[in-house]
């Protein structure tokens, strides 16, 4: 505990003394985004409607959340950090934290106990353990393997199909599975992957899960930076309360989710604003293409020309006009609206919540696990976009980007730590190239990312913005894409 923290012990946050709800909800993969948007929703739906929809949080990796909210009683701060201020709000839908390498049992536990109707889940593209470019469960992951042979069980995938396996054994129905990771698809893709485990575990458990359980998918969106040192210090300034684990985000939030639920059970989340919709394909491509997609090349691009956050990016006139040309040019001329959505205002909408000068979202938070984000963020559009005789030289130069920060060293010489699990390999890879067009070639042969098909689509344009953007980095790549 540090000076501060330990006079600020005796003004510690505290839960209120309110009833708490039954738990009906575990979380995999408690991290800042899901307590600034998913328990919010619940809180918000439980305020609305009633109902035991207490949450219980499963920590995949480390202690650290559990071991900062414990003290609280597992409440917190949310704060929305609006252009004009901030406004801060105690959320208490947590009824516990686990940390599931501590005591994988008891996450098991929790999980097939019969009030939890719901197993919710944001543990990141890499999470899934699955093949980025194909979507099927990468069976040779270690951690995969490792959850084929021990019922204790290391993986999100694994977790549930264990539990699954638990309540079936029990006679308790199954949960809803709910994906609210950036992730196409992302309820028929953690479908796939649980069918495939458990089939590999037990085919009469895979066919079970088949025919009771639900995948629905959803599109979640909500900008929430990491947290901060000086922003716990500033949240405890503005409250008079220590929080050790406050969460911030910009005000926006969206939650479109298909209504399929096991026996119908969930919190009343439309209640809360989400949009209940029977199939949220339009939702998500807009979402990860419009938003994702060109967070990823500003994070990038951004990042080499030595922006260090979003909103300075996009203050950069030079960035700003690329950002709005992918939107019009490259990015909507391959989506279909949602219903009642105009994808010029949702564009412009975008665009003032990245110039949010209040959300100090690091491009490089952003630039992390590229090769588990690029093929849904970027390359699904690229390749529409080629196939339909259209071209996307601003996507190209984005994806050149990624290749150049992937090499491990900035466009000043120094060292880029390069966090993604296929870090080691893309960047020897690129190291070993003996120019930008090599170190295309190589990087396009990493199958985990590129299908066949997109390498050869894609050598030639990104070849063409790689040359330029070693040539003469990045801002000056950037402008002259607008003047030619
Ligand atoms: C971001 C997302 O870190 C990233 O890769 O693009 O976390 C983004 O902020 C959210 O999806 C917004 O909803």
């Amino acid at each position: 505990m540090t000076a501060t923290n330990q006079s600020a012990a005796s003004n510690r946050l505290r839960r209120s003394e309110t009833p708490r709800p039954g738990t009906g909800i575990v979380h995999l993969g408690l991290g800042a985004f899901f307590r600034g948007f998913g328990c919010v929703y619940v809180a918000d739906a439980m305020a609305a409607s009633g109902g035991d929809w207490g949450i219980v949080g499963v920590s995949l990796r480390s202690p650290e959340t559990r071991n900062a909210l414990a003290d609280q009683d597992w409440a917190y701060t949310s704060v929305t950090l609006a252009k004009d201020g901030e406004a801060f709000r105690q959320i208490e839908v947590l009824n516990d934290v686990l940390v599931a390498p501590e005591d994988p049992e008891a996450v098991i536990d929790a999980m097939a106990d019969p009030g939890v109707k719901i197993v919710t889940l944001t543990v990141t593209e890499k999470g899934y353990c699955h093949n980025p470019a194909t979507g099927r469960i990468n069976l040779d992951h270690p951690l995969i393997q490792a959850d084929l042979m021990n019922p204790l069980p290391q993986t999100a995938p694994g977790f549930l199909v264990r539990a699954l396996q638990r309540r079936k054994v029990a006679g308790v129905p199954p949960f809803t599975v709910l994906s609210c990771d950036n992730l196409p698809s992302n309820g028929k893709l953690v479908c796939a992957i649980v069918l495939e485990l458990a089939d590999r575990i037990d085919p009469a458990l895979a066919q079970w899960i088949a025919q009771k359980a639900t995948f629905p998918s959803t599109m979640v969106d909500r900008i929430t930076p990491a947290t901060t040192e000086a922003d716990i210090l500033r949240v405890q300034e503005r409250t008079g309360q220590f929080d050790a684990a406050p969460v911030l985000h910009e005000p926006f939030y969206q939650w479109a989710v298909e209504d399929d639920f096991v026996g119908g059970q969930r919190p009343d989340l439309a209640a809360a604003g989400a949009e209940m919709v029977a199939d949220v394909t339009a939702h998500e491509n807009m979402k990860l293409r419009m938003l994702n997609g060109t967070h990823s090349s500003l994070a990038y691009l951004g990042f080499l020309a030595g922006h260090e956050t979003i909103a300075e990016t996009v203050a950069d006139p030079v960035f700003a006009s690329y950002v709005r040309n992918l939107w019009s040019e490259e990015i909507t001329p391959t989506l279909i609206a949602p219903p009642g959505v105009n994808l010029a205002d949702y564009a412009d909408e975008l665009f003032d919540r990245y110039a949010n000068p209040a959300i100090r979202h690091l491009t490089y938070q952003i630039a992390m696990d590229g090769s588990q984000k690029l093929p849904q963020r970027l390359l699904a559009t690229m390749t529409e976009a080629i196939d339909a005789g259209r071209n996307c030289r601003g996507l190209c130069l984005a994806v050149a980007a990624w290749m150049r920060y992937v090499g491990g060293v900035d466009e000043a010489g120094q060292p880029i730590l390069v966090k993604d699990p296929l870090a080691e390999k893309l960047k020897s890879l690129s190291q070993e190239a003996d120019g930008p067009a090599e170190a295309v070639a190589a990087l396009l042969s990493v199958r985990e990312v590129f299908s066949a098909q997109q390498a050869s689509l894609l050598q030639l344009p990104v070849a063409e913005a790689a040359e330029s953007l070693w040539r003469q980095g990045s801002r000056d790549a950037v402008a002259e894409l607008a003047s030619s």
